[in-house]
C-alpha cells in the first residue's frame, strides 16, 4: 500500500512563495512542529514584512501582521500578556536584522520568552533582491551590482554568534533547508525552541538559511547547492546553545 504524507491540518492553503523558494519549507515544518507538540490552537504569529507575510496565506493559526520591521517587538509584548500561548516572529533577515535590528537585539538582551524564527535568504527578497546585512562578501545584487564589499557595507552579520554573548539566551540554532537532512535537523530545531520557550527558560531563536532563486537568479537546485558549498561556509548550521536561560 502507497505511504501518503499528511498534509498538516494547520496548513489551510497552498503557498505563494516562487518556485523553490525555501519559505514554504519552514511554513510547513513549523505546521508540524506546532501540531506535534500539541500547540496548534494556542499558538500565536507575529508576521513580518516582506515575503513571510505570505505566511497568512498558508498558516492557519493565529496571527498578527507586524509591519516594518517590529515583530519581534511585538512577539515580546504578546507573550509577555499571554505567557501561556506558544508565541514565535516569522520574519526574514532584511526585516529582523537590518529594519527591525535594534527589536531583534532587545528580545534577546531582554530575555523575551517567545521564540524568533528568522528565514535567512541574504537579501530582502519582496521588494526586489537588495542587499541585506546577510548578504555575501561578492555577492551581486540589485544594490550592490559589482558585488558586497567589506570597504562600502562591512561584513556579514552572523546574529548566532551576537546572540551567543547573552548569557541568558535558551536556545539558539542555525538550520537549513537545502537538503532532506537539513530540514529534518532544523524541524528538530524549532520544536526544541519552542519547548524551551513553553519549559519558560528564556529567549529562543532559529535561523534558517533558505534560497530566494528568484532574486539569486538561479535554478532552485542551484541554489541549493549555493547554500550546501558557499553560504553555510560563512553561516555554520548546527545549535548553538542548548539547554540555556533561567532553568539551566
Ligand atoms: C522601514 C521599511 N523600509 C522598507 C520597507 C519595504 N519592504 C517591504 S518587504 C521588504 C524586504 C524584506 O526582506 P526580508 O526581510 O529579507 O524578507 P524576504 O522578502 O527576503 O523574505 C522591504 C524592504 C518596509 N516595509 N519598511
Ligand atoms: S522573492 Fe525570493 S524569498 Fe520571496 S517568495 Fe520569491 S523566492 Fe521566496
Amino acid at each position: 500500500m502507497a505511504m501518503t504524507k499528511k498534509i498538516p491540518d494547520t496548513i489551510k492553503g497552498a503557498n505563494t512563495f516562487c518556485p523553490g523558494c525555501g519559505h514554504g519549507v519552514v511554513v510547513r515544518l513549523i505546521a508540524e512542529a506546532l501540531e506535534e507538540l500539541g500547540h496548534a490552537d494556542d499558538a500565536i504569529c507575529a508576521v513580518a514584512v516582506g515575503c513571510s507575510c505570505l505566511v497568512n496565506v498558508a498558516l492557519g493559526i493565529d496571527k498578527i501582521g507586524c509591519p516594518h520591521g517590529r515583530a519581534s517587538a511585538c512577539a515580546a509584548g504578546i507573550k509577555r500578556v499571554r505567557p501561556g500561548n506558544l508565541v514565535f516572529s516569522y520574519q526574514g533577515d532584511g526585516d529582523s536584522l537590518s529594519i527591525g535590528l535594534a527589536e531583534t537585539v532587545y528580545s534577546a538582551q531582554r530575555n523575551e520568552k517567545f521564540t524568533q524564527i528568522i528565514v535567512n535568504n541574504g537579501v530582502f527578497g519582496m521588494t526586489g533582491g537588495q542587499a541585506s546585512p546577510c548578504t555575501l562578501i561578492g555577492q551581486k545584487t540589485t544594490t550592490t551590482v559589482d558585488g558586497r564589499s567589506v570597504n562600502m557595507s562591512g561584513v556579514p552579520l552572523d546574529i548566532m554568534k551576537m546572540f551567543g554573548q547573552i548569557e541568558s539566551v535558551a536556545y539558539l540554532a542555525r538550520g537549513s533547508v537545502h537538503d532532506a537532512q537539513n530540514i529534518l535537523n532544523t524541524k528538530r530545531y524549532i520544536k526544541k525552541a519552542f519547548e524551551a520557550q513553553m519549559a519558560g527558560a528564556g529567549f529562543s531563536c532559529v535561523e534558517i538559511l533558505s534560497p530566494c532563486p528568484t532574486n539569486w537568479h538561479m535554478e532552485p537546485v542551484d541554489s541549493m547547492e549555493r547554500i550546501a558549498g558557499v553560504v553555510s561556509a560563512y553561516y555554520p548550521i548546527g545549535e548553538i546553545v542548548t539547554g540555556g536561560g533561567l532553568n539551566a
